[in-house]
């Protein structure tokens, strides 16, 4: 792969100095380059076997950068606040190679923090603020001008329709090591539909989300700032698939791929905190949609668990693995947190409630 010639083709400032893998992402490769004129950027190479239709999805962030661009400017560092592409000198989103990779570049965003795990009650609630920013950010854009880069992404029936052929299919023979991972899977199918059907049947409303509300997928600044990254999977939906990932990567004690699962719990101070920050920054959320915060957590854990160990069975093609079982790992630790979940259920509700109350109209 011949860096230097990509990144020729985008309208940058100087020419390519240094560039280094960062391996953060499950899904696409991403490289920080350094300049000759002392700029710094993300070149991206987009994942076309997960998104087959990249000059679709990156119009998608295009408007979506465009639109937050405009809401944030005039505010003191109103760059480190949006997300920007860096068109290529013939002025497209992106630029094909013969081979037909696709590449992409976004300016660096420096002196931010970016996080992993969330270490305390402050990164919580911080992050908590930056996720219902967005929402509150993408209120006023009609979501039907953006398209599905991933149907049935958060449909639970449909990835355990995947799981269910995954396990019948057995490619690399791992079903036989996975019996207690499927069982308590089967003993949760139906729970986890409730919001995808809830929303399918326009019980709960339809705004723009961002579908990968991972802690690592926000940018932190000083004063407050905050800035959401990773947006390929922005897509109409209800807000609670990005609830749901919040709780799940904010409120957890151990690394998403932690292979000792007894070090997996809900931490309900940092599950207090974050939906603190989440329900001030949201005070337009329907009854309906506040009434199921903790139930979005649950929800987009079993929906992780089951990719995960779909992945898994599938032999580890969709999520990026350095490891072997890491995807087995993943899944585990995603039905340890809904069990922590599930064991302080009573507590988990007090403080969803409190929130309830200040989120919804
Ligand atoms: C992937 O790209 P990344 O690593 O932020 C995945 C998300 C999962 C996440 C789990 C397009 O996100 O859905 O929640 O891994 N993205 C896609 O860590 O599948
Ligand atoms: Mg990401």
């Amino acid at each position: 792969m011949d860096i230097a010639h990509i990144v020729s083709h985008f309208a940058i400032h100087g020419t390519l100095r240094e560039g280094h893998a960062n391996t953060t992402g499950h899904i696409n490769t991403t490289i920080i380059l350094h300049t000759s004129e002392g700029c710094s950027y993300v070149l991206q190479r987009i994942n076309t076997a997960v998104f087959p239709h990249p000059a679709k999805l990156m119009e998608n962030i295009h408007l979506v950068t465009t639109h937050i661009e405009g809401k944030v400017r005039g505010l003191p560092d109103a760059t480190r606040r949006h997300l920007s592409i860096i068109p290529t000198k013939d002025g497209r989103l992106f630029h094909q190679e013969p081979d037909g990779s696709c590449w992409r570049i976004y300016p660096y965003i420096d002196q931010v923090d970016n996080y992993d795990t969330v270490a305390d009650e402050e990164i919580a609630y911080r992050f908590g603020s930056a996720v219902g920013l967005f929402q509150s950010q993408m209120r006023d854009f009609d979501g039907s001008r953006l398209f599905i880069t991933i149907p049935h992404f958060h449909d639970m029936a449909w990835r355990y329709v995947q799981l269910d052929a995954a396990v019948k299919a057995d490619r690399c023979g791992r079903v036989k090591e996975v019996s207690p991972e499927l069982a308590y899977l089967e003993e949760n199918r139906q729970r986890g539909c409730v919001i995808w059907d809830s929303w399918q049947e326009g019980r709960l409303p339809t705004r723009v989300t961002h579908n990968d509300t991972k802690v690592n997928n926000v940018l932190f600044g000083k004063d407050g700032l905050s800035c959401m990254i990773d947006l390929d999977t922005v897509m109409p939906g209800t807000i609670l698939f990005d609830t749901g990932d919040m709780i799940r990567t904010a409120t957890t004690t151990a690394v998403e791929d932690e292979p000792d699962v007894t070090q997996v719990h809900c931490d309900t101070s940092r599950f207090q905190a974050l939906l603190e920050g989440y329900a001030e920054a949201t005070p337009f959320l329907t009854e309906k949609e506040a009434s199921f915060l903790t139930e979005s957590g649950r929800t987009i854990t079993q929906i992780m668990a089951v990719r995960f160990l779909t992945d898994y069975l599938d032999g580890d093609w969709y999520y990026a693995t350095s490891r072997p079982r890491q995807n087995l790992d993943r899944a585990r630790t995603q039905l340890a947190f809904m069990r922590s979940m599930d064991a302080q259920r009573e507590i988990i509700s007090h403080i969803s409630s409190l929130a309830q109350r200040r989120s919804s109209v």
